[in-house]
């Protein structure tokens, strides 16, 4: 290296420590420091001198992260300190036990005063655990658990996940540390890693958890560096150091202030009772959450307290899981329905036996479109495995072959309407076949009603998807313009309606003709318009007239809208048919006041991202969303780096916590009135 000139050296060093930190900023905290464009730029300067000076190379290189040669095989690796396994609670009755034996153990039950013991809980994610060992500081290997005490080198693969720090940061660092985690794929990483495989023919991933446990099989480095997997620490194996944690929130500090991500739910409680309130909290929390949980890890705080509790076989005495109701079981498909949209998308429904999945019981699964059938392979009768996770709808992730009935049958997709005998028609590169019966078809003119009248749209109230189904089944309406003349005669009988409750929907019909600009465009049911595009459209053009001359390129100006949806809103402006029905409506009253376009030109939250979490009191969740944006914001579910301002009510939980963490501006429901009167 004699030849190597010491500002390259020195600039090397600076470009390494700058990105890794820009890196743990990014990955671990959410809360990135500089541009993307930036972050590249730097990369890019240090690829030009290790490929200049590869001698100046080292582990710790950011570069290390896109992967490198791949290897023939894994090497085994011993772990000196066994990975353990955890004991299951199932019940309360369960974890109540565990207290008793942890506090039978520490002779708690011959003390007078026994204080309650101190828990640390957090989630505990559904991934693959690994261990990381550091050496002064620089990541030397990671490994899998294998059985607890052989696993798997996985070095190459785990330098590649940006959350994992190459080198810790802060000056005050162990000579030798093992940290023990978790490397999960988040929901939003596993459903973009399948569409992706989906689109090239490849298989699908079942859940989150096979996919992180796959892609860290990998034995090219380069795929695993694909994949968007991300770490969270929650133990230290070997360790030596000047000072040691003295309990378990102090140690996962201490890990994240060497730049380990751990769970933001973490939280130490005190006594079994509040470890139950957590549960379910979390339980409730579960399906909001950004990866698979399956359930919650209690640990005793105090470490002192860990060690006189020691272990049994390969699970400590002082940690226990809780597990949550499974997410995956088998049952049968009993047959497939076909239903029709709004948008005269034909869509496979899978009749099931049900099953009770996640704490719900599942008799329906989604199986999208006809391309999802032929890739599961799935007939009806065949044993089939439904995942529930998040807040999506039940799937089927998998068939069971080998259970197959000797009666299976394959699935056939209609080639007519199953409502109308309308052609069903598949469009070139669409995965969605499509009824082409248009407003001829009942489903959708049904679908279009329901849509029109829903909350936040039209906010009908009283108008009941039963009722829809009756009225168009009759004859009674035919397009929501129809809504306007219905008489309270009419609708006497109809769904047990007494007259009274008749009276209520004529009157509340009649109230949803003041409406505004954005609710009308949600209301029509444009394909691909929703209420974000309904706000922009009626933002940016102030009136109806407007949005009806615009051609595609007039809509494509504005920030927002792209191609596919700008040839939607032209598609639907120029069919006669829905023209004449925004005419009816405009006859029967319907009406809102248009747009100060001069007023608009300030709108003063615009490039804004706002987040509302908690309880509203005064004003409800849907008007303040409906505010802010009018108000140019755009209204988002979780908070960032990028979130402009928090309103938090009462109950308000992480969002808050991590507003709190990236001094994002918070205020509560009084001051957010306030904000208003003023803007
Ligand atoms: N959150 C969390 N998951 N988890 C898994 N903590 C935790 N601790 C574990 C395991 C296997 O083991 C401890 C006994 C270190």
């Amino acid at each position: 290296m004699a030849n190597i000139p010491e500002h390259v050296h020195s600039d090397y060093e600076r470009l390494k420590d700058e990105l890794n930190q820009h890196n743990h900023r990014y990955y671990v905290l959410d809360d990135p420091s500089v541009p993307d464009a930036e972050y590249d730029r730097q990369m890019r300067q240090l690829q030009e001198i290790e490929s200049q000076y590869p001698s100046l190379k080292t582990s710790d290189s950011p570069s290390q992260r896109v992967g490198g040669e791949a290897l023939s095989a894994f090497t085994q690796v011993r772990h000196d300190v066994a990975m353990l396994s955890l004991d299951n609670a199932f019940n309360q009755a369960e974890l109540e036990d565990f207290d008793r034996r942890v506090k039978d153990r520490l002779n708690y039950a011959a003390l007078k005063d026994a204080p309650e013991i101190e828990y640390a809980c957090e989630p505990k994610l559904d991934g693959v655990a690994v261990s990381l060992l550091y050496r002064d500081g620089l990541l030397v290997r990671g490994a899998t658990r294998g059985d607890g005490t052989v696993g798997e080198d996985i070095t190459a693969n785990v330098r590649t996940i940006n959350s994992i720090p190459l080198k810790l940061v802060s000056s005050d660092i162990p000579s030798l540390l093992e940290v023990r985690g978790e490397i999960y794929l988040p929901r939003a990483g596993f459903e973009a890693l399948n569409a992706k495989a989906i689109a090239s023919g490849e298989k699908a991933f079942v859940n989150p958890r096979n996919a992180a446990a796959g892609s860290l099989r990998q034995l090219n480095s380069k795929i695993t560096a694909s994949r968007p997997l991300e770490m969270c620490a929650y133990s230290v194996g070997q360790f030596v150091a000047e000072t040691s944690p003295d309990s378990h929130l102090n140690m996962l500090q201490t890990l994240a202030g060497w730049g380990f991500k751990i769970n933001e739910h973490m939280q130490v409680v005190s006594g079994i009772a509040a470890c139950e309130d957590y549960y379910q909290t979390l339980a409730e929390r579960r399906d909001g959450l950004a990866y698979d949980i399956d359930g919650i890890v209690y640990k005793v705080n105090d470490l002192r307290l860990q060690e006189r509790l020691g272990f049994v076989a390969k699970a400590p005495r002082w940690a226990i899981a809780r597990k949550f109701p499974a997410q995956e079981e088998m049952t049968q498909l009993l047959d497939v329905e076909f239903q029709v949209g709004r948008t005269g998308a034909v869509t496979p429904v899978a009749r099931l036996e049900p099953v009770f999945v996640g704490g719900v019981t599942v008799s329906n699964a989604t199986l999208h479109n006809g391309d999802e059938i032929q890739r599961l392979g799935v007939y009806i009768g065949d044993s089939v495995i439904i995942r529930r996770a998040g807040d999506v709808i039940p799937q089927i992730a998998k068939v069971v072959l080998e259970k197959r009935p000797a009666n299976a049958r394959p699935i056939v997709f209609p080639e007519r309407c199953p409502v109308c005998e309308s052609a069903v028609v598949r469009a070139e590169g669409e995965a969605v076949a499509r009824c082409s019966g248009g407003l001829f078809c009942g489903a959708q003119i049904k679908q279009a009603i329901k849509h029109f009248a829903s909350r936040r749209a039209m906010d009908i109230d009283g108008l009941g998807d039963k009722l829809v189904d009756l009225l168009v089944d009759r004859g009674v309406i035919f397009s929501v313009a129809d809504l306007y003349d219905l008489k309270v005669e009419q609708l006497v009988g109809l769904e047990r309606l007494a007259e009274k409750s008749a009276a209520n929907l004529v009157a509340a019909i009649q109230a949803s003709k003041e409406t505004s600009l954005a609710k009308f465009f949600y209301s029509l049911g444009i394909r691909e318009v929703g209420e974000t595009t309904g706000h922009t459209l009626a933002n940016n053009f102030g009136s109806l007239e407007a949005v009806i001359a615009a051609d595609a390129e007039a809509l494509l100006e504005v920030d927002d809208i792209g191609p596919i949806v700008a040839g939607h809103i032209v598609d639907f402006f120029r069919n006669p048919d829905n023209l004449s029905i925004i005419q009816a409506l405009r006859d029967a009253g319907v009406a809102w006041p248009d747009i100060d376009q001069s007023a608009q030109a300030s709108q003063p939250l615009k490039g804004q991202t706002w987040v509302l979490t908690g309880g509203m009191d005064i004003m409800s969740r849907a008007e303040a969303k409906d505010r802010l944006q009018e108000l140019g914001a755009k209204v988002a579910g979780s908070v960032s780096a990028k979130t402009a301002q928090l309103v938090a009510g009462p109950g308000a939980g992480s969002k808050l916590t991590r507003a709190q963490s990236l001094e994002i501006p918070i205020m509560d429901e009084a001051e957010f009135i306030e904000f208003l009167k003023k803007v």
